[in-house]
């Protein structure tokens, strides 16, 4: 299978959060498993459905619903949506940006195909709530980078930041033509212990927590200056959530960006060195994910998020790092 493509998609039956539950993700630092089942306590058992193209991993425990569903065939769509009573649908199927350059048919089609022609229209023929992911990398070389604002020039360099561009367009033209209740937040490169990178650019700050504690070393292949937007994925999913809870009155526009820590490679390494002090740093760059990063933000604002529904990120760098040891454990070696 192609790492970065058809990731799983939530699709969320309960119209009603149970609150007291929220901020479960706060309350262990652990995998997967524990952010879906917090959802599951939040909005309550049965009514988060997870799916995917592939049978989720063995090490994954999550004793809620999970089905098959192929983002590009409409009819499969259609029946969950239908048999399921579903109200929010969260898409994330996505091929990422390096490997969305090393297949650009598929990446059209996963990309652009299953989001335009399918879970746009099933969510408006059907009312839902949709959440789409954009990202970073929907700005481009003529974009302003440090910092980078929610309204500017986007003219990205490749498949996956135009079909990122495509979606927020097709998303809020849904919204303002139709009424489609589409919600979407740019993303920062994500970084998770419990994920392995998926074909990103911004893959190398997943992988040298993986290598330094296998191996004490880590060639990166992005330069020692490159400084991109990154975010811990309990923000991520935080951030998630809020927006898609926020009351319409709240939202100002439909497409934010958010933001928690921008850094470089050298700087990440510097706060890895803290738990790994042996740690061997080389660089190897790879002109094409260099290129990609050159032409991404240094710095997001996300002032909008803040303001119009109150977005506050809880992880910095040196937290960031702390956690992930705490997870992937500096001294397994
Ligand atoms: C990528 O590097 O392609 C993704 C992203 C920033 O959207 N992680």
């Amino acid at each position: 299978s192609i790492p970065g493509t058809l990731s799983p998609s939530w699709w969320k039956s309960c119209p009603v959060p149970c609150p007291g539950a929220a901020g479960s993700h706060r309350t262990r630092r652990g995998d997967r498993a524990d952010r879906v089942l917090g959802s599951e306590k939040r909005f309550g058992k049965n009514n988060v459905i997870l799916s995917d193209i592939r049978k989720p991993a063995d090490n994954v425990f999550y004793s809620g619903p999970f089905i098959f569903a192929d983002i590009l065939d409409y009819k499969n769509l259609r029946e969950i949506v239908v048999n399921n009573r579903i109200t929010w649908l969260f898409h994330y199927s996505a091929l990422l940006s390096a490997v969305g350059e090393a297949n650009v048919p598929l990446a059209r089609a996963v990309n652009i195909t299953g989001m335009l022609h399918n879970v746009l229209d099933i969510a408006a023929e059907h009312n839902l709530r949709l959440f789409v992911p954009s990202t970073i990398g929907a700005f481009g070389p003529t974009s302003p980078r440090d910092p980078t604002p929610d309204l500017c020039i986007q003219r990205p360099r490749t498949i996956y930041g135009v079909s990122k561009v495509h979606a927020e367009l097709m998303g809020e033209y849904y919204h303002y033509r139709y009424g489609l209740d589409f919600r979407c937040l740019r993303y920062p490169g994500i970084i998770s212990a419990d994920s392995q990178p998926g074909g990103g650019t911004t893959d190398y700050a997943v992988q040298i927590f993986h290598d330094a504690i296998k191996t004490g070393k880590f060639k990166c292949y992005l330069r020692p200056d490159t400084r991109l937007p990154m975010m811990y994925i309990d923000d991520c999913l935080k951030a998630t959530l809020e927006i898609m809870e926020a009351p319409a009155e709240a939202l100002t526009m439909r497409t934010y960006n958010i933001s928690a820590m921008s850094f470089t490679p050298e700087e990440l390494a510097q706060e890895v060195q803290k738990y790994v002090p042996e740690l061997e740093m080389s660089y190897n760059v790879d002109q094409v994910r260099q290129a990609i990063a050159d032409s991404w933000p240094m710095n997001f604002d996300d002032s909008n998020a803040r303001r119009d529904w109150g977005w506050k990120h809880d992880y910095d760098l040196a937290e960031l790092v702390t956690t992930m040891f705490s997870y992937l454990g500096s001294d397994s070696r």
